[in-house]
């Protein structure tokens, strides 16, 4: 039998050093075996046994993660043992299951953690060295678990530990644009994940994976529907199946959301109305939530984009979002059920500057919303651009916890072709300062509920998971997921040492693979902003699918849903007047904020024509006109991808086959789409500014036109 494992064990190792294909399943769960000797005895020595203590669900999913990973990265075939026959024990388990004279040592770190918290520490113990991981509740022992393993994926010494974390953000979710019918809205890595059809018997493998994944990183939530949501999903069928999900994730501390749709007293309940002030309404969703909790006794609550972009709401019975929200928080909060109220809305009807209403709609609530609703804002004023400035109701609301809510799928960002390293731009909004109570006021401090000693606070991720078997369509983008949920848990993180732990985890510790590979996707967000909307340029991407560039379109119904509309270009210049000389809706930022935007010189040329209708020769920073700076700026993100192309094209001997094929194939399209968007924009814009391009841009080798016939009718996601 031994022998038989043995053999086993060789085999497993064998694979991991030779690479044989590697499909980007197991995301930065690899658990590649340690090749360097001494690292691994090192390790080896000061593992023996594992301990775990209490037997609820959690601990066992620790224990085998554990046994998973010291198997692989070990090569050893970990066993369970009781504590004091050896030393070297890793003892883990929650403060109840402590004995004492171990929970004596750590009185100050139990001080120091909240209870999804954990503490790892290495302790003496009759005189012999273990290390214990442990926690208020067996939800932190398991993140202190994933944690412990994250040490040895990165070559990290275990020789003297004492780490104490806790999660800085209450709720951390990922949002699923996920329908029924399994299309994904947005989505770009194959259809939904949720098996609705087969569920609630069929329990995918894929759940439990996806739990493990999450689990790892402290995600704690999941809403599994789309915002665009179908009432359907609160039906009793669908509820069986709400409720197979949420039994799987429940060791894994995910607590499942689901979307509701405002008029689902009317459409499943019969109801003539769903006005919120309606006393039969209000009892369906007091009713609806006791069958809910029924089945799933600690479901999250709901999540609800109303009255925007078509979606039925409060308004539709001249009610505002106060009423709507609190009406559904109510019927949640005996339960314990939260409410995520979107502030993503924009009208039609207000035909002055879509990246205002939000703030218009929402700020003159603060302070009305029950205790347990959430304000989910999106991080910038219009929709997940490349980049925007950060959203104004960040810091205005001090009496309403406020969500961020950022997106992961990339539906502005080249789809899941475009290797794009998101962590990056959630940072830059996170430590942007509002200056709402003065210097220092950053954009993270009131996610977190410092700045205003807010309680409930939350971030949410709009998902790029898919069926594809990488589940993001790129296994580049797996550092996305990973990211968001690095940073839900700690919004202060570095993108920088998020990116070296996931390049660790996913791929290889070698120096000479990570830092040249952390490097170039340390840039690619600034070059995906250089090639397609560079200078504060946004939504100019093709209609409806949002590929490729489509500053030209003007046709449709709604003068906001039109490229021109946020480009404004013309003979005198480009731009979009936020300041006191047009939309005004640099007012909406605290005055010292403002003030900088407002003026031309001050406003970071990264947002300049997010502000301003500029002038083509309007002299930058750098000497260079407007026109031929931006020129340069497209040009620039092309030379950019390059340098990721050849970067990659040396990573031969660090990366498996597979994984360095189909990453290497991925770059190349998006230089190829680099380019496009480069040639396309400035093609057009050039109509207006009549300039040639400065020596250093390349020709583009086709016409307007072509660009302009472009169609992509089956694009995904749409
Ligand atoms: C936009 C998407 C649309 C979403 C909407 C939202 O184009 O598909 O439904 O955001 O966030 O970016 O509700």
């Amino acid at each position: 039998m031994l022998k038989r494992k043995s053999l086993l064990l060789l085999l497993i190792i064998f694979v991991c050093i030779k690479g044989f294909a590697n499909d980007g399943y197991k995301l930065w769960l690899q658990y590649n075996y340690i090749k360097n000797e001494t690292l691994r005895n090192t390790y080896k020595l000061q593992i023996k046994n594992l301990n775990p203590l209490g037997d609820s669900e959690t601990i066992k999913v620790a224990l085998n993660e554990l046994q998973l990973g010291l198997n692989g990265m070990l090569g050893e075939a970990y066993a369970t043992n009781s504590i004091t026959t050896k030393e070297y024990n890793l003892i883990f388990g929650s403060k109840t299951h402590l004995a004492q004279d171990i929970s004596i040592q750590l009185a100050n770190e139990f001080n120091q953690i909240n209870d999804e918290g954990f503490i790892i520490k290495s302790i003496f113990l009759k005189g012999k060295k273990q290390i214990v991981i442990t926690a208020k509740t067996d939800i932190g022992v398991l993140y202190g678990v994933y944690h412990f393993l994250k040490l040895l994926q990165t070559n990290t010494s275990i020789e003297k530990l004492t780490i104490v974390e806790s999660p800085k953000i209450k709720v951390r979710t990922l949002n699923h644009w996920d329908n029924l019918d399994r299309t994904v809205e947005r989505g770009y890595s194959g259809a939904s994940i949720w098996d609705w059809h087969r569920l609630p018997d069929y329990i995918d493998q894929r759940y439990i994976d996806y739990a493990r994944a999450n689990a790892s990183i402290g995600i704690n939530g999941t809403v599994l529907n789309n915002v665009n949501a179908n009432a359907l999903i609160l039906t009793p069928p669908y509820l069986e199946k709400v409720k197979a999900l949420s039994e799987v994730f429940r060791p894994y501390g995910i607590k499942v959301y689901l979307t509701a749709r405002f008029s689902a007293p009317i459409e499943i309940g019969g109801l003539k109305t769903a006005d919120p002030y309606d006393a039969d309404v209000i009892k369906w969703w007091q009713d609806k939530a006791a069958e809910i909790y029924n089945l799933i006794p600690d479901f999250g609550g709901l999540l609800v984009k109303a009255n925007s972009e078509g979606q039925p709401g409060p308004q539709n019975y001249d009610r505002n979002h106060v009423d709507g929200a609190n009406m559904l928080a109510s019927a949640l909060e005996s339960f314990g059920g939260i409410v995520m109220w979107r502030a993503f809305v924009y009208s039609e009807h207000d035909t002055t500057d879509r990246a205002k209403q939000a703030y218009s709609e929402f700020v003159p609530y603060d302070g009305q919303f029950k205790d347990n609703v959430l304000v989910q804002v999106k991080n910038g004023a219009i929709d997940f651009q490349p980049r925007e400035p950060f959203h104004p109701m960040f810091g205005a609301m001090p009496k309403t916890p406020l969500m961020m809510e950022f997106q992961i799928t990339q539906e502005y960002l080249g789809f899941s072709t475009h290797s794009i390293f998101l962590p990056k731009l959630y940072e830059e909004t996170l430590k942007t300062d509002t200056y709402r109570k003065g210097k220092g006021s950053i954009v993270a401090k009131d996610i977190d509920g410092s700045l205003n000693d807010k309680t409930l606070t939350g971030m949410a991720g709009v998902s790029n998971i898919g069926s594809d078997i990488n589940w993001t369509g790129n296994v580049m983008l797996q550092a996305n997921w990973y990211g968001f949920g690095r940073l839900a848990w700690n919004p202060y993180l570095s993108s920088e040492d998020i990116a070296d732990e996931w390049l660790r985890m996913t791929f290889s510790n070698e120096e000479n693979f990570v830092k040249p590979i952390k490097q170039i996707m340390l840039a690619s967000r600034e070059a995906v902003v250089n090639y397609m909307t560079p200078f504060g340029l946004h939504h100019i991407m093709d209609t409806g699918h949002h590929y490729g560039p489509g500053p030209w379109v003007s046709n449709l119904s709604r003068p906001e849903w039109n490229p021109v509309y946020y480009h404004k270009a013309d003979k005198q210049g480009i731009g979009f007047n936020r300041t006191a000389t047009g939309s005004h809706a640099t007012e909406q930022y605290a005055p010292e904020v403002a003030n900088m935007f407002n003026n031309i010189e001050t406003c970071p040329e990264k947002d300049l024509l997010w502000f301003h209708h500029v002038p083509w020769d309007y002299k930058l920073k750098d000497g260079n006109t407007l026109w031929d700076g931006m020129a340069l700026k497209y040009q620039e993100g092309v030379n950019q991808v390059e340098t990721m192309v050849k970067t990659w094209n040396t990573m031969k001997p660090y990366v498996d086959a597979q994984r360095f094929r189909e990453i290497q194939t991925l770059l190349n399209i998006q230089y190829k789409e680099a380019t496009w968007w480069r040639d396309a924009c400035l093609l057009y814009f050039q109509q207006f500014s009549e300039k040639p391009l400065p020596k250093g841009v390349e020709k583009p080798t086709k016409t307007l036109e072509y660009f302009q016939s472009l169609k992509f009718p089956f694009a995904p996601g749409n």
